[in-house]
C-alpha cells in the first residue's frame, strides 16, 4: 500500500493512500463575517480572515489528489430544541444563539449567517455534516460517514482552532482516527490560543495528533 508522507510535527505524519480525508470546521459566515455569533460575542472576526485563502488552497490541492472532504457546520434547528439551554445562556452577548441578526437567526439553520462562506463552499457530492455542539462527532453521523469512506486518516482545518476544531480533533483521537492540523488553515479571534492549541496537539508525542505547514501538506497531496 502506498503512503502519503507530510513533513509534520511532532515527527512525520503517514497516511495510507485512499484513507485521508479532508475536514473543513465551521467556515460559516457567523463566526467570520461581522454581525454574526463570532462578533456578538464581541470578537475581533478579522482575526480569522487569513485562513479562507488558506483553506481554500488546501481544499483545492484536497480535491485535485482525490481526498473525501466533509465540511462541518455549527447549526441548531429552527426551535432550537437541539440547543442546550446552557449553550443558549453562555456568553452574555448582544445576541444569542436563535436571535434575529443581520444575517439571520443566529446559527439556526436555513439562516444566511449559517452558510459556509463562498470561497470554500462545498462542491456537490461533498458530505456536509450539521452539528449542535462544538464537537463534530456529538450528535452527528460524522463517525459513520468516515467509516463508510473507510477514513482512518484526517486533515483538519476550520474555526476555531482551540474551540471547535480541536474539540472535533480530540474526538477524533479518542475515535482511533490519526489527525493532523493545517497551520494556515485554521485561526481563532485570540492568536496566542492558536498558538497554544497546537502545541497541546503535538505535545508528549502527538498526544492529540499532528500539526503541518500548508505548503507542507500540499508538497505532500501533489504526490499523490
Ligand atoms: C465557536 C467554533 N467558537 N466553530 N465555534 O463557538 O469554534
Amino acid at each position: 500500500m502506498t503512503t502519503i508522507a507530510i513533513k509534520a510535527r511532532p515527527y512525520g505524519f503517514e497516511a495510507p493512500t485512499g484513507k485521508l480525508g479532508l475536514i473543513v470546521i465551521d467556515m460559516q459566515r457567523d463566526f467570520l463575517e461581522p454581525g454574526g455569533f463570532g462578533a456578538a460575542l464581541g470578537n475581533d472576526v478579522s482575526q480569522l480572515a487569513p485562513s479562507i485563502a488558506a483553506t481554500a488552497t488546501l481544499l483545492a490541492a484536497a480535491r485535485k489528489a482525490g481526498l473525501p472532504v466533509i465540511h462541518t457546520r455549527e447549526l441548531h434547528s429552527p426551535d432550537l430544541a437541539d440547543c442546550p439551554p446552557a449553550k443558549r445562556r453562555r456568553g452574555g452577548g448582544s445576541l444569542r444563539i436563535g436571535d434575529e441578526g443581520p444575517m439571520g437567526r443566529i446559527l439556526v439553520a436555513g439562516e444566511p449567517g449559517g452558510e459556509i462562506v463562498p470561497e470554500v463552499a462545498p462542491l456537490p457530492g461533498e458530505v456536509v455534516i450539521d452539528k449542535p455542539g462544538k464537537g463534530a462527532f456529538h450528535a452527528t453521523g460524522l463517525d459513520s460517514v468516515l467509516r463508510n469512506l473507510g477514513i482512518t486518516h484526517l486533515l483538519f482545518a476550520g474555526v476555531t482552532t482551540e474551540v471547535c476544531v480541536q474539540t472535533t480533533m480530540r474526538e477524533a483521537n479518542d475515535r482511533g482516527y490519526e489527525g493532523l492540523l493545517v497551520e494556515e488553515a485554521t485561526a481563532s479571534y485570540f492568536p496566542e490560543f492558536k498558538k497554544a492549541a497546537i502545541e497541546m496537539i503535538v505535545a508528549q508525542g502527538g498526544i492529540v495528533g499532528w500539526a503541518a505547514p500548508l505548503a507542507a501538506v500540499t508538497a505532500a497531496l501533489e504526490t499523490v
